[in-house]
């Protein structure tokens, strides 16, 4: 059915770009994806260098703050289905660099529908929407008529995309969806969020590279799921019959603290709590420090409880989450304990998060 279908992606080196790649590759599409270019070669690109050998991969040079290059693009490609998953999607970052970030979340997804507009109107568009646009939430559950709230510069840019997709939509009848992703991780999340970040230390404390880990706010509640069950909902919305835009999330909400408990019990490390605020602290059972709060990772305005209602997504597109919350933290401790034993034997320093 999709045999011979072509697709662009921008954001492919990110994780959702990786494995999306995967999953189209296998159903018989030829994927390009928009990378920028780099004075140096960048790490960033080894979520996708496994399948630099596979014939109907193929990488396209191009920037989301430059309309050419997005024009140029879609002209040389001519694709069937067009993925916007390129972001600045580091929320913290968004308050240090928030006219960066709506240029590149924010505007970029306005350059991709307009260069789809004027060079191949009949493709179909994924925009990468997010939960951060429902902020202060205004309901629990989440739906897909939740009013948005966005409580950081990068939430506001996500709303603007949302708006302008189905502006567009509206306007010229492109076939453009956004899919309002609830938060979605895996072993190739990057190191600065939290869930990657807690698994990494735990392994890096339970192997001896380190003894404690520094966190911000553990009260807040997200939504997480795992992104490979979530890239298959993005190419079920580019296959119905008329667009429209979809909540995709698993209906369950946990703390960081919780995450913070499952991850190191799965080291061996039974974690107990004291203290308030930023003099919270977590001991192990040998009442050894392992888990400190630093008043550096709290945000100017938190979103402090997100939890999604993916009924539609059930219901007029057959999906539901595959992974559970302790499947999804063990599958990244282990996935990280493994990576840290490797560099041990080797003698190089496995990664660090960002402090
Ligand atoms: P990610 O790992 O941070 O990847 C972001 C991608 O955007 C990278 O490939 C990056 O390329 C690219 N990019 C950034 N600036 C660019 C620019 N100026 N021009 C071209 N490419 C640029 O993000 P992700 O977790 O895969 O998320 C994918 C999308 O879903 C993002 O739009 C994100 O905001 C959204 N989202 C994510 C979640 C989640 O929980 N993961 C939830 C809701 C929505 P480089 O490698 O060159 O930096
Ligand atoms: O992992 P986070 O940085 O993800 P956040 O802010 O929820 O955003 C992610 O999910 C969004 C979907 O809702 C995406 F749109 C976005 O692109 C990104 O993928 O933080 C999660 C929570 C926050 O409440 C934060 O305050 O964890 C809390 N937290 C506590 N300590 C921390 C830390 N976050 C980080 N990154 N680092 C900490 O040390």
């Amino acid at each position: 059915m999709s045999e011979g279908k072509v697709a662009l992606i921008t954001g492919v080196t990110g994780q959702d770009g990786s494995y999306l790649s995967e999953l189209l590759l296998s159903k018989g599409y030829a994927v390009y994806g928009l990378v920028r270019r780099t004075s140096q070669p960048t790490l960033g690109r080894s979520l996708i260098n496994h399948l630099s050998e596979n014939p109907n991969f193929h990488l396209i040079n191009g920037d989301m703050t430059d309309q050419a290059s997005l024009d140029n693009a879609v002209k040389e490609v001519m694709p069937d289905e067009f993925y916007n998953l390129a972001a600045q999607s580091f929320v913290p970052e968004s308050w240090r660099s928030p006219l960066m970030t709506a240029d590149v979340t924010g505007m970029g997804a306005l350059r991709c529908l307009e260069a789809i507009k004027r060079n191949k109107p009949e493709c179909r568009y994924y925009q990468a929407g997010s939960s951060e646009q429902f902020g202060e939430v205004k309901e629990i559950p989440q739906t897909e008529e939740t009013p948005f709230h966005p409580r950081s510069p990068y939430g506001c840019a996500k709303v603007f995309a949302f708006e302008i997709t189905r502006n567009y939509r509206e306007s010229y009848d492109l076939f453009a969806c956004t899919g309002i992703l609830f938060n979605h991780e895996s072993p190739r999340r990057g190191l600065e969020f939290v869930t990657r970040k807690i698994t990494m230390m735990a392994a890096r404390i339970s192997a001896g590279f380190d003894e404690t880990m520094s966190i911000g706010n553990v009260d807040a509640k997200r939504d997480w799921g795992y992104a490979a069950d979530f890239v298959e909902m993005q190419w079920r919305m580019l296959q119905q019959e008329k667009p429209d835009d979809f909540v995709v999330a698993t209906g369950e909400t946990h703390s960081v603290k919780e995450f913070i408990d499952l991850a190191f019990s799965h080291v061996g490390m039974i974690l107990s709590w004291h203290g308030e605020g930023v003099d919270r602290i977590a001991k192990d059972q040998n009442g050894i420090t392992r888990v400190v709060t630093n008043p550096r990772f709290f945000r100017p305005a938190e979103v402090e409880l997100l939890i999604g209602k993916y009924d539609k997504a059930e219901a007029a597109l057959g999906w539901k989450p595959g992974t559970t919350f302790t499947g999804l933290v063990k599958m990244m401790v282990d996935s990280d304990v493994a990576l840290v034993s490797e560099a041990k034997e080797r003698g190089y320093a496995p990664p660090k998060p960002p402090e």
